[in-house]
């Protein structure tokens, strides 16, 4: 019997031919795209700067302070566009963008059994379409409205980690997340999802967020610090929204430019876990007063030096939090 033929490829080390090509880029504007939707994923348009709507648009309250206020989600192919109950949606073969939005009445009403179901809708989404979520954006309209457990961000983590801890070991696949309180009515969440499997990044400056203790709220929240995505030309580290905790913990209180030197520490510490010679492509910086703008101009203006910068007025999640960054990286093949 002829014997079979050697197999030569190898198993162990890392195949970089059978990566995917990046199936999206971000480009920062400050209109909104004339016309042809063709080939865009996603189009998130921050506040009001920008007139008129866009059909498919994210349209998010945050204002813009400073900086860009659109971004664009561009697709190498054109892209199909639908829409699933409350979702509605934009995707390439290999690359989703989402939106959902819950209204201010059934956030009111209880805002864990809200945030709940918004997610088990939108993981049932992604599984029937095959995708797994690589990153999640959340605007919390109020977000501190309440005391202590009843404050809408507890309630909010809770309904969130009640729709995606239903299997052991969920922590490990979490996808990279912001959290920001806006003057809207409406809870918006909108994602990027992929075919392709990322690598979740924690940051050793940080406890992992979902096992921050009981101090912080009911759960934990449910949340990567950031998730790599490999590519056969290059490499894209989204990054969580960033603030001044080291372990679990405020640092910094009452001081704007000391939680900015300890973000920039903990982004530094990041990128190092991440393991590749990243650059910073945009960062998104999101300002609690809008009086910062002009305290931390020196320092602002420095962050525009290193990237396309937007800044955007909204509320961080803890209301000890003055500001918060989140940056995309990326790094060539
Ligand atoms: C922190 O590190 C700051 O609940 O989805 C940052 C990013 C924060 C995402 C979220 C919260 C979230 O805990 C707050």
């Amino acid at each position: 019997m002829p014997a079979a033929p050697m197999r030569t490829t190898p198993q162990t080390t890392l195949n970089v031919g059978s990566l995917p090509p990046r199936p999206f880029r971000l480009r920062w504007t400050d209109t909104l795209p004339a016309g042809d939707e063709s080939r865009l994923l996603g189009c998130v348009i921050h506040g009001a700067a920008v007139p008129g709507r866009l059909p498919h648009g994210i349209h998010v309250d945050t204002p813009l302070l400073a900086g860009h206020g659109v971004e664009c989600w561009d697709s190498p192919v054109p892209v199909s566009r639908g829409g699933a109950g409350d979702i509605a949606y934009a995707e390439n073969g290999d690359a989703l963008f989402g939106q959902l939005r819950v209204d201010a009445a059934a956030l009111s009403v209880d805002t864990a059994a809200a945030t709940e179901q918004a997610f088990r809708r939108i993981s049932e989404f992604l599984d029937a379409l095959g995708y797994r979520c690589w990153r999640m954006w959340n605007y919390i309209p109020d977000i501190h409205r309440g005391d202590g457990d009843q404050e809408r961000y507890r309630q909010f983590v809770l309904g969130r980690y009640r729709a995606l801890a239903t299997r052991e070991g969920f922590e490990q696949s979490l996808p990279a997340a912001t959290a920001i309180g806006t003057q809207g009515d409406d809870l918006l969440i909108y994602w990027l999802a992929g075919r392709h499997t990322g690598t979740a990044i924690e940051n050793p400056r940080q406890t992992s967020a979902w096992r921050y203790p009981r101090q912080y709220g009911p759960r934990s929240p449910s949340f990567a610090r950031a998730l790599r995505l490999d590519w056969r030309d290059g490499a894209d580290l989204l990054v969580s929204g960033t603030a001044s905790i080291v372990g679990h913990e405020t640092l910094h209180h009452g001081d704007p430019a000391g939680q900015l030197r300890e973000i920039l520490a903990n982004l530094d510490a990041l990128r190092a876990a991440a393991g590749r010679d990243w650059r910073a492509h945009s960062l998104k910086l999101f300002l609690r007063d809008p009086q910062l703008l002009t305290t931390l101009r020196t320092e602002i203006d420095a962050l525009a030096q290193l990237a396309t910068l937007s800044v955007l007025h909204g509320d961080i999640c803890r209301s000890d939090l003055h500001l918060e960054i989140e940056p995309l990286y990326d790094a060539s093949a």
